[in-house]
């Protein structure tokens, strides 16, 4: 018979390799989309499985649509993506951070032990929830701190698929995953951010950077590498929670190095330090130790730090070239 799952946040980065991995897999992939005046398929279409994804629409926002599509799509697994994702914006907008990243998780849940609380169900949790751990490299047991409206909404969410777990039985689990990075993460992040930049200097089409924080030390991989661990993840017999990482932790500052010098430049002479873009509270460095990913799922990381710089500035002097974006 063939599987189904229904993707929540299909149109962002990890929807779309996600769903691009488990169409891979055979699966019948069900993708929930909030209403929007534009399409929004633009990484489904990078990835060429546009046509391949049934899409329907909700709202974490709103229960009794998340119940709809629960109920129309009865899958076998369930991947809660969708999220006010970005920590800088979580401070501008703390309450529907809180309300879609957080609260949403809760609804989402509370539509699986509704509908049928056998679907198997996995809750996108991130190593922001660790902020300020004194814990490093950090892993399952470390201690939490979050820095942000959105940490402390991602823990929430974190602390809730847990206890479907521990008080209903449900088969939820928590994959903490660090930084992962792409072709088509988001522009607002820092990768990315920066990535784009290389390129559009390299062609003549910008002439400098402006970047905040360039100390911050992030644990960064490639999200193709990523969404396998989260399959992974519900192939268990149990449910679990697994910190997915590189291991390796590398500053903002050695990412432009690195991704300047690759085509050519020096950093130094293009990226310049704006105080307007550091954070009221920022993450200084994480690290995360995924052991227990390795040993129990057999999961480990394919593209390193080098080979994601590499990835994300050919990709993005490809589309400056074409002008495609
Ligand atoms: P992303 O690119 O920002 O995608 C977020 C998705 O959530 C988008 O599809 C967005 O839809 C959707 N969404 C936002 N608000 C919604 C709402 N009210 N109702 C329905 N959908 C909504 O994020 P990502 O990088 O793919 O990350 C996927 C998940 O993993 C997120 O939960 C993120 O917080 C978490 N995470 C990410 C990382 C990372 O490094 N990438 C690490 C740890 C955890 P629109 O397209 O309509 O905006
Ligand atoms: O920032 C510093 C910034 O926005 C990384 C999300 O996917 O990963 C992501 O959150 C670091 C921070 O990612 C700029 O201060 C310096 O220290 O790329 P970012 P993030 O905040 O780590 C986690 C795991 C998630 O769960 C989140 O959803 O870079 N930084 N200068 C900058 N950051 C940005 N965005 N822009 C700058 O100009």
């Amino acid at each position: 018979m063939v599987k189904k799952a229904l993707i929540t946040g299909i149109t962002g980065q990890d929807g779309a390799y996600l769903a691009r991995f488990l169409i891979g897999k055979g699966y019948k992939v069900y993708g929930m989309v909030r209403r929007t005046s534009m399409v929004n398929t633009s990484r489904l279409e990078y990835l060429g499985i546009k046509d391949k994804v049934e899409i329907l629409y909700g709202d974490m926002l709103d229960l009794s649509s998340l119940q709809r599509v629960v109920e129309n799509t009865e899958p076998d697994e369930i991947y809660n993506l969708a999220a006010q994702s970005f920590v800088a914006t979580s401070w501008e907008q703390p309450i529907l951070t809180a309300e879609v990243t957080g609260l949403g998780a809760l609804k989402l849940l509370e539509a699986v032990r509704l509908v049928n609380p056998k679907i198997k169900f996995y809750q996108a949790s991130s190593s922001e929830m660790f902020g300020a751990s004194p814990d490093l490299p950090q892993n399952e047991s470390s201690r939490f701190h979050p820095r942000s409206p959105y940490a402390a909404s991602k823990l929430f969410a974190h602390w809730m698929t847990v206890n479907y777990r521990e008080s209903y039985g449900m088969f939820t689990v928590s994959g903490i995953l660090f930084n992962h990075e792409s072709p088509i993460r988001g522009l607002e992040f820092v990768t990315r951010k920066i990535t784009h930049a290389v390129a559009m200097i390299k062609e003549g089409k910008q002439d400098k950077l402006l970047l905040g924080n360039m100390a911050a030390k992030r644990d960064w991989g490639f999200a193709g590498d990523y969404v396998k661990a989260m399959w992974m993840m519900l192939q268990q017999d149990e449910p679990d929670d697994y910190v997915v990482a590189t291991g390796e932790t590398h500053t903002v500052r050695e990412f432009c190095e690195k991704a300047f010098g690759y085509v050519g430049l020096d950093y130094q002479d293009y990226v310049e330090v704006s105080p307007e873009l550091f954070r009221p509270a920022d993450v200084e460095v994480l690290c995360g130790d995924s052991s227990k990913a390795r040993m129990k799922l057999g999961w480990k990381p394919d593209v390193d730090f080098d080979g994601l710089i590499r990835m994300m500035v050919d990709a993005d002097l490809k589309r400056v070239r074409e002008g495609s974006y």
